[in-house]
């Protein structure tokens, strides 16, 4: 079954195929890993950030030690922590043999930082972008972008957060303490051989991309961590190069959501389970007073048969069940009293959000992704499958669009084949539809990934407030990598 196909066709999965992705052989009867904790960087102070892009090993499980990149580190990089109005100076410096470009993925900076596929950083060469930090409070990441070779870099490795501070989130009773009762939550699926060591490969990759059977959080399978008896706050990044979760708890146990992509919703959202697609960012909050153990789940979408319940009756019916019949957490939060908790309720309001009057969207755009592969002849969706938007596949010498700044514009964008997230550099965004749906609560915040599919359009209003030039253009694709690859993007500029 072709997960992008059936995204929408959730259904009351059996158990035992939900079962099957989750519980790889060789990583089972082991004590658990402890949550690695990715160390955080201050770049708030102008203080330069070293990021050395470079080759590793790292053990996803004991024992076995596996090649990787990251940044500064064996597997993925620091967590590079910058506020609202400060100046953000990161030094790259590639020490691998193959070129990188790497782009900060839902900041509000000008094409010539955006590290998009044409700011190519060759081997032993250096990029230090400064960015200027003009956006609110955010979860936002930085990943490989290279031409061609995003899924396999961003899979190696090359990812590690970015979190954005400013005055109204400072002033919230949310829970900051970074690494206590403020988590840094990377999910990963990924695929490895007998030995234990990460598989990857474009060519072997079916229409739906890269499809992991093991999760890994923050890099680990199954870990641990211990939080305060109170309010404890998870930065969730779907990291994953192509696959959509259904984010839940074994206990059915309601949370918060209290932030999209690109920052803090108007007010809190009470939910028991949500979708994250590829690149996408949520802040959840849950409450940890009772003491309970909570079991993070990160279902494959995918794995979901169809049903006419939609996603909640199947998940439902999977909760009905014996607790044996869902997979294990993905990531176990269990209670240390000795922690200073965070009890104080939830703010009713968190951030206002301006939406633009209708008179002020001045322009259309439609973007249509496309997946057929041109011969008419299904070739199983390997390398030759073309992958277009508007027709067009991804060419690094072609302008797709031209975009004025400073106006708002609509964007209407659909496949015609199965779901994607799309995403735009260079800006949040507004999701007025989903999928031909009113967007719901916890999708009106600010975006930069939206996900469309084949039933109807998506529609987002998008404002573009710095340049891009026709040197250092930005791009909208697909966020499913090995999509990317193929050449579901395009470029634009912004003047
Ligand atoms: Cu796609």
């Amino acid at each position: 079954m072709s997960s992008a196909l059936s995204r929408r066709q959730f259904l009351a999965g059996s158990a035992a195929m939900l079962g099957a992705g989750y519980v790889p052989g060789i990583w089972s009867k082991t004590t658990p890993t402890r949550l690695p904790i990715p160390p955080v960087v201050d770049g708030s102070r102008g203080r330069p950030i070293d990021l050395r892009i470079r080759s590793g090993t790292w053990s996803f499980k004991r024992g076995v030690r596996t090649p990787t990149l990251g940044f500064s580190q064996d597997y993925l990089g620091p967590t590079i922590r910058t506020r609202q109005h400060s100046e953000l100076d990161l030094r790259y410096r590639n020490t691998l043999t193959e070129s990188v470009a790497v782009h900060g993925h839902g900041l509000h900076v000008p094409g010539e930082v955006d590290g998009g596929p044409q700011l190519t950083i060759e081997p032993g060469a250096d990029w230090q972008p400064g960015l200027s930090i003009v956006q609110p409070a955010a979860t936002c990441w930085y990943h490989s972008h290279t031409h061609g070779k995003t899924g396999e870099q961003t899979y190696r490795g090359l990812a590690g957060l970015i979190i954005i501070d400013d005055e109204v989130a400072d002033s919230l009773p949310l829970p900051r303490r970074y690494g206590v009762d403020d988590l840094p939550i990377v999910i990963q699926d990924r695929t490895f051989d007998e030995q234990g060591r990460l598989v990857y490969s474009l060519l072997d990759a079916d229409e739906d991309g890269w499809l992991g059977d093991t999760i890994v959080i923050n890099g680990a399978v199954a870990p641990v961590a211990n939080v305060p008896a109170g309010k404890v706050r998870l930065r969730l990044l779907n990291g994953a190069n192509a696959r959509f979760y259904i984010v839940t708890f074994a206990d059915n146990r309601t949370f918060h959501k209290i932030a999209s992509d690109g920052g803090l919703l108007e007010a809190p959202v009470p939910l028991t389970m949500m979708e994250m697609s590829p690149g996408e960012r949520c802040e959840i909050v849950i409450d940890m007073a009772d003491g309970k153990t909570a079991g993070l789940l990160t279902l494959f979408e995918d794995e979901f048969d169809d049903d006419e319940e939609g996603v909640l009756g199947s998940l439902s019916n999977l909760f009905g069940r014996s607790e044996a019949a869902l997979p294990p957490p993905s990531l176990t939060l269990t209670v240390d009293n000795a922690l200073a908790a965070n009890t104080a309720p939830l703010p009713e309001r968190l951030a206002a959000i301006v939406r633009p009057q209708p008179q002020e969207i001045v322009r259309t755009r439609d973007f249509m992704l496309g997946m057929d592969n041109g011969d008419g002849d299904d070739d199983g969706g390997h390398g030759a499958m073309d992958m277009t938007i508007n027709g067009a596949a991804m060419d690094m010498n072609v302008i797709n669009e031209r975009i004025e700044r400073g106006v708002w514009e609509r964007w209407r964008i659909r496949s015609d084949q199965g779901a994607h997230p799309f995403h735009v550099h260079g800006c949040s965004f507004l999701i007025e539809r989903m999928e031909g749906e009113t967007a719901l609560p916890d999708q009106r915040g600010w975006k930069d990934i939206v996900v469309v599919d084949d039933d109807d359009w998506s529609e987002i209003v998008v404002r573009f407030d710095h340049p891009a030039t026709e040197q250092y253009p930005y791009m909208y694709h697909c966020h499913i990598l090995e999509h990317e690859d193929r050449g579901m993007m395009g470029q634009f500029t912004v003047s």
